[in-house]
């Protein structure tokens, strides 16, 4: 007998819209169409080696691989016995042809400065920074951390870390002294990579100030290089810190690039921590190069005359697959910019992508709903008549963001691509083809060609279509982190030991009758009402349906009766202010798009949700402000701390 309980979450909501790509669109695409796309999968799914080994070729290998996997469950290699170099495949090898001279970097300054680095430039930069990181001692198989803010020199010292063979360990330019403190000694790095200061809204940012104070009790560390961005005073050590110019300035152009085997670990990088301590993912090099060159292709449909933009921060993974790694692979023009989304005003982002005649734009929900409440004639003021491909990523992008980011940014022209990935995964996992996939908004579609993705019970059988489950990925693919650093045993349990077999995502999702993937939340947050468990997402999105809601944070707050209750954090439209009559109002609201069993017991004001530095919600703090608790565990993920005083003064 099917038992009850095999279903985990259930679904509640319905979204019948769906948007083909344009004929136009699908002819000039990688990709055309439902069944080129279609017979891709099925290649990769009938033979994954022989698929993933064709990609393969795509790299530029100094010694070919014998085996393409090597799967000793929960370890993988992939390309057994290969040896390449990552900064070799993202520069020396568009230097042969066309792309020598041709933008690899276009960067703004929050300021309004700007820097242009050819192909041709990047490497000569590249080539300073390893030999300067070299002569200070840093070889392969070393830890460097990078702590700078959104300049080129960021992504100039993550490629001159891959080509001596160093792994870095990027870490957020907004994070606190201690957050830093922490993730040098994790992973116990030798060099720092900082800066003077980054620019924020105008502000500076004292990066080396942070610096100083984390580097009191970082015994590893045992040079600072610290760049000058902002041109504030700063302390410099002696025998410890050394001006960037100084220590690059005089060295050569060139450096052979240490060729390193295929699963040499390119990078470790520490999660955005929505629910804990922070770990440092590592990614190895052939595996994840190749991923984020494919999914370049495959989702965003790359082409030598884009001008591509993902407007992440470098500290986030995905600012390493998709503003470093991913377009340089391909040899593609990446925008990066410097600051805040509202510095000088609220049209920045309009103003940079009609400046650079920005093509394809990729951004996160987060943002795209701080544009809905920032309004239309902010965007209006501009020509956004050169983007061709919209892409979200960080959190599901309800419905109403969707159709706003469709309408108004790609004025009913552009595919939107919903991709759906983690830190763990390396890179995008679940997308629409935008060449191919007809879009549901609110739906990250499909698995991309060799993911085997499928939502299933806790003890891992198949749910039926529609019914709410565990995400899982039943294959190894070669973007997957290798391990956990420091801790295999963390890795082999968090993700390989929760559901026997397969590789875990944390992440609650159902399939519909077309087979594609909608993403309910993390399993974590999973509200429990009445015997009813729900995910996030499917009351957020209710919520944020109605014309006065801008965002909202569902969360179950213990319940003597219910078990749990639900409630509901919530920020208006504009300068809306929430009283009685609207609580009412939308409680009311959500039971109608929901039912009943989901009407909100608490909905409470407020003009700011705590969040990650990538804008995730982070729900866990929501949770203990909702049963009252006075500890909160770690905060230092957290992108505005005064947010948590304020909704604690908000309390009834
Ligand atoms: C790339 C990134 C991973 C978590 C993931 C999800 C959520 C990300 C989507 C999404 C729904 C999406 N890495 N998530 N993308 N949920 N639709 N398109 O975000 O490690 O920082 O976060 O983010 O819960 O597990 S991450």
């Amino acid at each position: 007998m099917p038992n009850d309980h095999s279903i985990d979450i259930e679904s509640v909501l319905q979204e019948e819209r769906k948007f083909p790509p344009s004929a136009e669109f699908s002819r000039r695409a990688h990709i055309k169409s439902m069944a080129e796309y279609e017979a891709l999968y099925r290649r990769a799914a009938e033979d994954p080696e022989g698929f993933w080994k064709e990609c393969a070729s795509e790299l530029f290998w100094f010694k070919p691989f014998s085996k393409v996997l090597d799967w000793n469950f929960p370890w993988v290699k992939w390309f057994v016995g290969g040896e390449l170099n990552a900064s070799y495949n993202c520069i020396d090898r568009h230097l042969a042809g066309p792309r020598r001279n041709k933008a690899a970097i276009i960067w703004e300054g929050e300021p309004g400065d700007s820097r242009v680095l050819t192909y041709q430039m990047l490497a000569g930069e590249v080539a300073r920074c390893a030999n300067g990181l070299r002569s200070l001692g840093v070889k392969a198989g070393d830890l460097v951390t990078i702590y700078l803010p959104m300049v080129p020199e960021a992504v100039i010292a993550m490629l001159a870390c891959a080509r001596i063979g160093a792994t870095h360990s990027v870490v957020f330019g907004g994070f606190s002294a201690d957050a830093l403190r922490d993730r040098i000694n994790d992973a116990e790095a030798k060099v720092c990579i900082t800066a003077d200061g980054g620019w924020r809204r105008g502000q500076i940012v004292e990066l080396k100030r942070s610096t100083d104070e984390a580097l009191k009790q970082t015994p590893s560390i045992q040079k600072c290089v610290v760049l000058k961005r902002c041109g504030n005073r700063v302390e410099m050590r002696p025998g410890r810190d050394l001006w960037w110019d100084e220590l690059m300035g005089p060295q050569k152009t060139v450096c052979d690039p240490v060729s390193v085997d295929s699963e040499h670990p390119l990078y470790t990088l520490y999660t955005s921590g929505t629910t804990g301590k922070p770990k440092g993912v590592v990614h190895s090099t052939a595996g994840y190069l190749l991923h984020t060159l494919m999914t370049m292709k495959w989702v965003f449909d790359i082409k030598d005359e884009d001008v591509f933009w993902c407007t992440a921060d470098i500290g986030w993974v995905t600012g390493h697959s998709y503003t470093v790694y991913g377009p340089l692979a391909a040899g593609a023009t990446a925008v990066i910019y410097e600051g805040a989304p509202n510095a000088p005003e609220n049209d920045r982002f309009w103003q940079i992508i009609e400046k650079y005649r920005v093509n394809i734009f990729y951004t996160a929900p987060t943002a795209i709903r701080t544009f809905i409440k920032w309004g239309e004639e902010w965007v209006k003021k501009h020509d956004l008549s050169s983007l061709r491909l919209l892409g979200s990523v960080g959190e599901p992008i309800n419905p109403e963001a969707w159709m706003w980011y469709h309408k108004v940014i790609g004025r009913e022209k552009c595919p939107i691509v919903d991709t759906w990935w983690q830190t763990e995964t390396g890179g995008i996992l679940i997308s629409p083809i935008p060449g191919a996939t007809p879009t549901k908004p609110g739906s990250a579609t499909r698995p991309l060609p060799g993911i085997a993705a499928e939502v299933v019970t806790r003890e891992g059988s198949a749910v039926a279509p529609n019914q709410g489950g565990f995400l899982v990925i039943k294959r190894p693919w070669p973007g997957m982190l290798r391990t956990i650093f420091h801790d295999p045993d963390r890795y082999k349990h968090q993700y390989f030991e929760q559901i026997p077999g397969v590789y875990t995502t944390g992440d609650g999702a159902r399939c519909d009758d077309d087979g594609y993937f909608w993403i309910m939340g993390r399993v974590d947050d999973v509200i429990n009402v009445s015997g009813h468990r729900l995910g996030t997402m499917e009351v957020e999105s209710a919520l944020v349906s109605h014309p006065a809601v801008a965002e909202a944070a569902a969360v179950g707050r213990p319940d003597e009766l219910k078990g749990q209750a639900l409630m509901c954090f919530v920020t208006l439209e504009g300068r809306r202010k929430g009283d009685d009559r609207l609580r009412e109002e939308l409680r009311n609201h959500v039971a109608r798009e929901i039912g009943a069993f989901a009407k909100p017991d608490t909905i409470r004001f407020t003009d700011a949700l705590p969040k990650t530095r990538s804008g995730k919600i982070m729900r866990r703090l929501l949770r203990q402000i909702a049963a009252g608790d006075q500890t909160l565990g770690d905060t230092t993920t957290l992108e505005d701390l005064s947010v948590l005083s304020r909704l604690r003064e908000d309390e009834e």
